[in-house]
């Protein structure tokens, strides 16, 4: 049923699940990088890889054209993300990006772009108690699989996979994690997305969601107003200054979670948190000088920025939609300190936030008034194995 993936080394739906006995680690054995293939897998007759060159605004262009038009849609194909060219600049360029793994493929003739898979370097700690739990694996995340819709079902997407793999394996690196809409061997976690209105008028007007039952638009905007202002003491945009401290609370609070990403580096989460308008947003709560003179930070909240075309609305062209990130509530209630994020998006012009159930996204939902959506998200790794499935609780990694 899975030709493809049937063939990778990855958990097969076959092998049985709650297995104790299984050892956590990789599925084969890591390879010696001197032995990976050096020429790029064939493409069909008139196609050609390129390395696309995001860092550039017109390859930056190039790619976001491509997945503008050809992307993830939800099951109804009422909406397709729309990524920005400068939030895929940023996605695919944090310290230790490779060009070489942003992979293009063209049309040879007209030098068309028309497919696209991306691999970051990310250091990733599975379980608690595993002999890699403490420092993580290196790994890369794939994202942005994407292949034009007029090319599609013709195998190309595993070409893209195999190929994306081998630039992966040259610079020694084994495993991947990723997440998908689609169900393939074999989830690591299954999640769902719950979403919050902003805006709910433009919301119903889109199809985005319905009146309920026995409402009218007058009581649900009422329903879903929000406070005038942020009600946490001391909170403000994150600056530069704070990403030591960041750095800290960050890894302190992915300790607990079984599927995490470890920070590297205080440039690594000066990428990842510095805000930058319409694509990540970072609030700090300051709590004052300490003793050092310095600012000291005890709360983080986050989300980015991923808009959807609407496909097919005469009045809305776009869904403005921000996704929580990394929220951390130390002095804060995690729930006050979700319904300021809320604020903070709505004032920032988004019309909905959306959440998964991962980490303890599930504490705030109910009492905020998220809804579930009808969409899952599953997380996967590559040449990984794990001894058991696990909770939305206990994934503590977002990818963009
Ligand atoms: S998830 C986002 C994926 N993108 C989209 O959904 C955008 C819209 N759709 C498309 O562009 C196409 O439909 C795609 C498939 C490109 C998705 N992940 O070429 P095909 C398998 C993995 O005939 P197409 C993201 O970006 C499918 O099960 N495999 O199909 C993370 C079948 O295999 P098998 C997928 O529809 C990506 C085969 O492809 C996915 O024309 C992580 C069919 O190929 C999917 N989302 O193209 C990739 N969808 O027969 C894995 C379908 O076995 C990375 N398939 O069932 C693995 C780690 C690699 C690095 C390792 C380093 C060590
Ligand atoms: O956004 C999503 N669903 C929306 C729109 C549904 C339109 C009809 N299909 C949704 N809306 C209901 C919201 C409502 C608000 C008030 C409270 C009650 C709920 O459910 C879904 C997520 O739910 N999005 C998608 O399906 C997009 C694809 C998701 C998979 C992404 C894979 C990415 C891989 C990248 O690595």
């Amino acid at each position: 049923k899975h030709s493809f993936w049937e063939s990778q080394p990855v958990k097969q739906f076959s092998e049985e699940q709650n297995s104790e006995t299984v050892e956590e680690g990789p599925v084969q054995v890591n390879q010696d990088a001197k032995g990976v293939r050096e020429t790029g897998y064939a493409l069909p007759g008139g196609y050609e890889w390129c390395d696309c060159d995001i860092s550039s605004a017109e390859g930056a262009e190039e790619v976001y054209t491509l997945l503008s038009e050809n992307y993830v849609e939800d099951d109804d194909n009422m909406f397709r993300f729309n990524y920005s060219s400068h939030f895929l600049s940023w996605a695919l360029q944090p310290p230790g990006f490779k060009p070489f793994w942003h992979v293009g493929v063209r049309v040879i003739k007209s030098k068309k772009l028309v497919a696209f898979i991306s691999a970051i370097p990310a250091k990733i700690r599975v379980g608690k108690n595993s002999p890699k739990g403490k420092d993580g694996v290196s790994m890369v995340e794939i994202n942005f699989l994407c292949v034009h819709k007029k090319l599609r079902t013709k195998r190309l997407a595993p070409v893209l996979i195999r190929e994306i793999t081998r630039r992966v394996n040259l610079f020694d690196i084994w495993q991947a994690s990723y997440t998908a809409g689609v169900i393939i061997p074999t989830p690591l976690a299954t999640c769902r997305y719950f979403h919050r209105s902003l805006n709910p008028k433009k919301l119903i007007e889109v199809g985005f969601s319905k009146l309920g039952k026995r409402m009218t638009l007058s009581r649900t905007i009422k329903l879903h107003k929000l406070p005038q202002k942020t009600s946490t003491p001391g909170l403000r945009r994150m600056s530069k200054e704070d990403a030591p401290q960041v750095l800290e609370l960050l890894n302190a609070y992915l300790a607990q979670f079984d599927l995490a990403c470890l920070f590297q580096s205080v440039d690594e989460v000066e990428h990842w948190f510095l805000p930058r308008e319409n694509v990540i947003y970072t609030y700090v709560v300051d709590a004052g000088e300490g003793k050092d003179g310095k600012r000291k930070i005890t709360d983080i909240m986050s989300f980015y920025s991923l808009p959807s075309t609407i496909i097919g609305n005469e009045h809305h062209k776009e869904l403005r939609a921000a996704f929580s990130y990394y929220n951390i509530a130390n002095t804060a209630s995690l729930k006050s300190l979700m319904e300021d994020a809320l604020i903070c998006a709505r004032d920032e012009n988004f019309d909905v936030f959306n959440a998964l159930d991962i980490m303890q996204n599930a504490e705030f939902m109910k009492d905020l008034k998220f809804g579930i959506g009808d969409g899952h998200l599953q997380y996967y790794l590559y040449n990984w194995k794990v001894k058991k499935a696990l909770t939305p609780q206990q994934v503590g990694l977002v990818l963009l």
